[in-house]
């Protein structure tokens, strides 16, 4: 594997879930392969989970592992090409990702949306520099328009709890009071979808995400009938897409209730974190026997090791 950043990167997801399982019975078994080799954690976002699971997924395979905030300690980094640099970004990201690529075997990188330029956040320009100019394999710890690694650990959360095949997975979108990415949902709807599970989204007229992540879901704009026989509600914010960068409904009918839950097949409740409770997702939610938040974001150790491994042995 040359880099991560989209579904198509992991190849055949069922051989990638099954070598995620044996990877989470047997997290040191590869240690060999990562000797002597170095991956960067680059990050312009703040980080909980995916900077500690990406550390622990590297140690677990015996690599070293250095972590840069951009922004805290780092020199602010220019991404526009042609400007005169006379404001307060002293370095240009065309020379520090070559020199970021030349301290290490392979680069993990945060770079979200920016929120200015819809075309330019959806082609991914920062992630994209990376891949070109750093001379080594680029992971995804989610870009402008999608979150991989999210997303893997998710399906691999879903194959662990699900009681039939093809589950009714319904991801649903839920009030918060800042303009989020659209990342999180594009990602999980198209692994979801690749996964061959049943699809639903829903969500207020307006926030429809971009095309090419809907894909083949069905969209329900009716919360309670979406969660009909549900056996997984994953609930995230995001801001809307065709009015790009927009917060376009505050409902608090919108927030993932027992009530709701109650609509459901007795589903599963997922959420990536980190979540606004009792706006996205009630106390009583979050913190019953059916909410998977803890052992999915315990999973994120899992996607991430996967990738890197593919990685080590593609080096
Ligand atoms: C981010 C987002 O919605 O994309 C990161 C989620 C993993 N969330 C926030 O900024 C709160
Ligand atoms: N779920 C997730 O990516 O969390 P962090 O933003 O804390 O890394």
């Amino acid at each position: 594997m040359k880099k991560f950043t989209n579904v198509t990167d992991i190849g055949n997801l069922q051989a990638a879930l099954k070598e995620a399982m044996e990877v989470k019975k047997n997290p040191f078994a590869h240690q060999h392969l990562g000797k002597n080799k170095t991956i960067i954690l680059l990050f312009f976002n703040s980080s909980l989970r995916t900077r500690l699971s990406s550390q622990k997924a590297a140690m677990n395979l015996g690599m070293n592992v250095m972590v840069l905030d951009i922004n805290q300690g780092a020199w602010k980094l220019e991404t526009e090409h042609g400007v005169v640099m006379d404001g307060d970004k002293p370095e240009h990201i065309l020379e520090a990702i070559p020199v970021i690529g030349s301290y290490c075997d392979m680069i993990g990188v945060r770079s979200f949306a920016q929120f200015t330029n819809r075309d330019e956040d959806y082609q991914e320009k920062v992630i994209q520099q990376f891949i070109e100019l750093s001379g080594v394999p680029v992971i995804s710890l989610e870009s402008s328009a999608g979150h991989p690694l999210q997303a893997f650990a998710d399906v691999i959360t879903i194959e662990e709890h699900k009681s039939v095949k093809r589950p009714k997975v319904v991801l649903t979108w839920a009030p918060h009071p800042r303009v989020l990415p659209q990342a999180v949902a594009n990602s999980f709807s198209q692994w979801t979808q690749a996964a061959g599970y049943d699809v639903v989204i829903t969500h207020p007229k307006g926030y429809e995400l971009a095309p090419e992540y809907v894909g083949n879901a069905r969209v329900e704009y009716d919360q309670e009938k979406a969660f009909e026989g549900a056996d997984f509600v994953y609930a995230k914010n995001w801001s809307a897409y065709h009015d790009y960068g927009k917060i376009l409904s505050e409902d608090r009918s919108w927030t993932v209730d027992e009530a709701k839950m109650a609509l459901t097949n007795n589903a599963h409740f997922m959420h990536c974190l980190p979540v606004r409770r009792n706006m996205i997702v009630s106390d009583a939610v979050i913190e019953g026997p059916r909410s998977l938040v803890i052992p999915e974001a315990a999973n994120r150790v899992v996607s991430a090791q996967v990738v890197m491994k593919r990685i080590l042995e593609s080096l």
